[in-house]
């Protein structure tokens, strides 16, 4: 479900479904993420990170789980804190090489719906 091929092709697709949920003006059901901080600060090669999700909706931390998808489908899970405003998710991103990557994650939003997404992305060196 989560192949290397379909990997690269993805980051369109995910950018078109984010805007899709967004103009579909969902903002009383499940837990969509309305801003990313990798937007303006794209992850750095070996260089851990924190990476802000913002919903549009408080999300049950204890019942969410977010995953780092690297080469290979290689699922890992990270750690997740609540950020200063409501909505706000902190993912503690490790130290990653070169390559594509994604945050998958399963949340809970207050309203007890689980939200389920791929975020993908993507590490290079500063040129
Ligand atoms: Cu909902």
């Amino acid at each position: 479900m989560f192949s290397p091929k379909s990997f690269k092709a993805g980051s369109l697709a995910a950018a078109l479904t984010l805007g899709t949920v967004l103009a579909a003006g969902d903002a009383l059901a499940h837990a969509v993420v309305t801003e990313s901080s990798l937007k303006e600060h794209p992850i750095q090669v070996n260089h851990a990170t924190k990476v802000v999700l913002f919903f549009n909706s408080n999300v049950e931390l204890a019942l969410s789980k977010v995953f780092l998808v690297s080469k290979g489908d290689v699922h890992q899970p990270v750690d997740i804190a609540r950020g200063k405003k409501p909505g706000e998710v902190m993912i503690s991103v490790p130290a990653l090489t070169e390559g594509d990557y994604a945050l998958k994650y399963k949340v809970f939003a207050a309203d007890g719906h689980l939200t389920e997404d791929v975020i993908r992305f993507k590490v290079t060196a500063q040129r």
